[in-house]
């Protein structure tokens, strides 16, 4: 596209259902914010939007295996996700949320608009239904066996394997992710996108867009190749947007439908009516980052939607990066395996420049790639200290140790002195090439290559075994390389902001603009620097031991420990809903005759007051239970023991040695509160 008047930039709003990691980071949000900080620095105008996508059964799922709400997984997690990309520097101009009544508003608008337009084809059909629940089974609440790659954890929607997009009818063996029974089938009314009908124009846009990464085009053209087909924009899910339909009861909007219309509502809520011109002028650019998971959504359905509802400039550019590995092994949510961004900014304060670095050197932009911990250490201590801290740092003392930290005025230039200037000069725009070309790892590598370039300006001129014999020569050297210095200083603001920060008060400078770099006086002559001070912190071999151990434990202490009996079969939450546990207190404790291991006591269920016998007389006496209060399982069926009825069980922790211990509450409470 010719020069645009403005920028629209959208990270993906990733589900609030668990923290940020160093895959998220890598994937999306660092080189989206690399490239926002960029254009500002040009002095462009741009809009940064980003937020939580809070709907989906991925929200519900959480809730549900947590027992707890949709409302409070969703709270918890916005608020640490926002507080942890503040931390870390991604610059967003907001961070909302798709749960805000803005986005309600904007999201059944939008629907509604599609739907005046005749463009939803109203379906009737058959849906898995899990009887057990009571639920449809739509997205990821039913899982089986993807019919493509044969992965066995296959989602009703998608296959995280191998990306194919499904319908809950293609799968395999399909079960319920509720209950994990075989789903029946039943008639239910959904609205349905036909994009089978609306290919040929999604083909011509996709087809005008060849300059895309190969990774983005080639899987977009993939998708066409085999055949769009309807796909249905509402679910009978009651979390959610409710669909702004008469009979629409109990449904509310496909959550692939109102999320990436969150970042029309997050724009709307940062900018109030100014809004229109970042998302319907032709003379703005828009641009989604997002990972490989969300190119269909964001390439084929969100475009046909905005075709659709007409008056939306289409994205120009979706410059999605593919997955990162962590040393060598898929990052896994489940199984820990990840680097949190909340517990990186905690154990390593202040280095946040070394993490947006090593993801940026390694970024998965044309292929999966790997972060290992190793590679972290190396490339802090190898490149961020040994060649940029080291050649700034040798700049700003030698300009404090010989002319009093003021710059000093050039003499003659020397063939040397001019090489390295006209060098210079080509490295703002040979990084700009490279970050408007979405090539990040590229990018920063040039810059660098000019902190190398500066250093082995020193090393070449030598200006301390000068100073004795020729002090103008050496001002002519640290005159350039202070403007190195200011240049990196801008330079390396969309990739190391904070550095760029420190290092703008050591050279007592504050930047003007992208368009100020590579100039060869930046820094005027007689202006005063401030002390040097260490840009960079080594990382000691000791910190990523820990790290590496850190992130094995989980796996190590199962071994360890194994007198620990081993986990018992997954059960199902229904399974552990049948379990009628409540406090109660010990009435009356007895030792029963010709037993030793058996006590019988009268209990206060708060139900009843019923007989219980346990197995316990080795551990407790009965004069010590009397007043006791106790959990009990309840509904668990009579038992005769030694001719005594018990009603119930008292439930105990018991150890690898046999010992006993009371689960009590810890504090009284009221006779038949219920546990769960
Ligand atoms: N929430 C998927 C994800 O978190 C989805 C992205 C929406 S972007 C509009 O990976
Ligand atoms: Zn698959």
């Amino acid at each position: 596209m010719k020069h645009p008047k403005r920028h629209t930039v959208t990270a993906a709003l990733i589900y609030a259902n668990g923290p940020i990691h160093i895959g998220h980071l890598a994937g999306c949000y660092l080189p989206a914010d690399i490239y926002v900080r960029y254009l500002r620095s040009k002095g462009e105008d741009v809009v940064f939007v980003s937020g939580t996508d809070e709907h989906g059964v991925p929200i519900t799922l959480k809730a549900r295996n947590e027992n707890t709400t949709p409302k409070a997984v969703v709270d918890h997690y916005y608020g640490m996700i926002k507080k942890s990309f503040e931390e870390f520097g991604i610059s967003f101009d907001i961070y909302s949320r798709t749960s805000n009544q803005t986005h309600h508003k904007t999201s059944s608008e939008f629907f509604t608009n599609l739907y005046e337009k005749g463009v939803f084809e109203e379906q009737e059909s058959e849906q898995y239904f899990d009887e057990k629940t009571g639920q449809f089974l739509a997205d990821r609440y039913i899982v089986g066996t993807c019919p493509n790659c044969g992965n066995e954890n296959a989602y009703g929607d998608q296959c995280e394997r191998c990306g194919t997009s499904l319908s809950p009818t293609e799968l395999i063996n399909p079960h319920s992710a509720l209950s994990g029974e075989k789903p029946v089938m039943k008639a239910t009314k959904n609205w349905y996108l036909p994009l089978d009908k609306l290919q040929p124009k999604i083909e011509k846009y996709i087809s005008g867009h060849s300059e895309w990464k190969p990774n983005v085009f080639g899987q977009c053209n993939s998708w066409l190749k085999q055949g769009l087909h309807p796909r249905a924009m509402t679910r009978d899910l009651d979390w959610g947007v409710k669909v702004p339909l008469k009979d629409a009861e109990g449904k509310v909007l496909y959550v692939w439908f109102d999320a990436p219309i969150g970042y029309i509502t997050a724009t709307q809520e940062l900018l109030g009516d100014d809004w229109e011109k970042y998302w319907k002028a032709d003379d703005t650019k828009l641009v989604h980052f997002i990972g490989k998971d969300n190119i269909v959504f964001h390439c084929l359905i969100f475009p046909a939607m905005m075709m659709e509802h007409g008056g939306y400039t289409l994205a120009d550019n979706v410059p999605a990066n593919e997955f990162m590995n962590l040393e060598g092994q898929k990052i896994s949510t489940s199984r820990n395996w990840a680097v949190w961004l909340h517990e990186y900014l905690e154990e390593f304060k202040d280095q946040q420049d070394a993490l947006r670095y090593t993801l940026c050197a390694n970024a998965p932009e044309t292929k999966d790639s790997d972060f290992t911990w190793q590679d972290f250490q190396a490339r802090n201590n190898n490149e961020l200290v040994a060649i940029f801290g080291n050649f700034v740092n040798r700049a700003v003392v030698l300009t404090h140790k010989y002319f009093d930290g003021k710059v000093p005025a050039k003499a003659k230039i020397e063939p040397i002195d001019q090489q390295v200037l006209d060098e210079l000069s080509r490295f703002p725009g040979r990084i700009s090439d490279s970050i408007e070309a979405f090539r990040f790892r590229e990018a920063q590598g040039y810059l660098i290559d000019l902190a190398r370039l500066g250093n082995k300006y020193l090393a070449d001129t030598e200006p301390w075994k000068l100073i004795k014999t020729d002090e103008a020569r050496v001002g002519t050297i640290l005159n350039i390389a202070t403007q190195i210095s200011g240049s990196l200083s801008i330079l390396c603001e969309p990739f190391l902001p904070f550095t760029s920060k420190r290092l703008e008060g050591v050279l007592n400078y504050a930047s003007e603009g992208w368009n100020k770099a590579g100039v060869a006086d930046l820094l005027k002559e007689g202006h005063q620097l401030n002390k040097a001070a260490l840009l960079f912190e080594k990382i000691e071999d000791e910190t990523v031991n820990k790290q590496i151990e850190k992130l094995k434990a989980p796996e190590e202490n199962m071994e360890e420990e194994d007198n620990v009996t081993p986990q018992k079969e997954t059960i199902n939450f229904d399974d552990f809903l049948k379990m009628d546990m409540r406090t109660g207190t010990i009435l009356e404790a007895e030792v029963v005759p010709k037993s030793n291991k058996l006590l019988k006591f009268k209990v206060d269920t708060g139900i009843d007051r019923r007989t219980v016998l346990s197995g316990i007389a080795k551990h407790y006496s009965p004069e010590e239970m009397v007043g006791k209060q106790v959990t009990i399982l309840v509904n668990l069926a009579p038992r005769k023991i030694m001719g005594i009825e018990s009603q119930g069980m008292i439930l105990m922790a018991e150890d690898s040695d046999g010992s006993i211990r009371l689960l009590q509450p810890d504090e009284v409470t009221d006779n038949g509160s219920a546990i769960n």
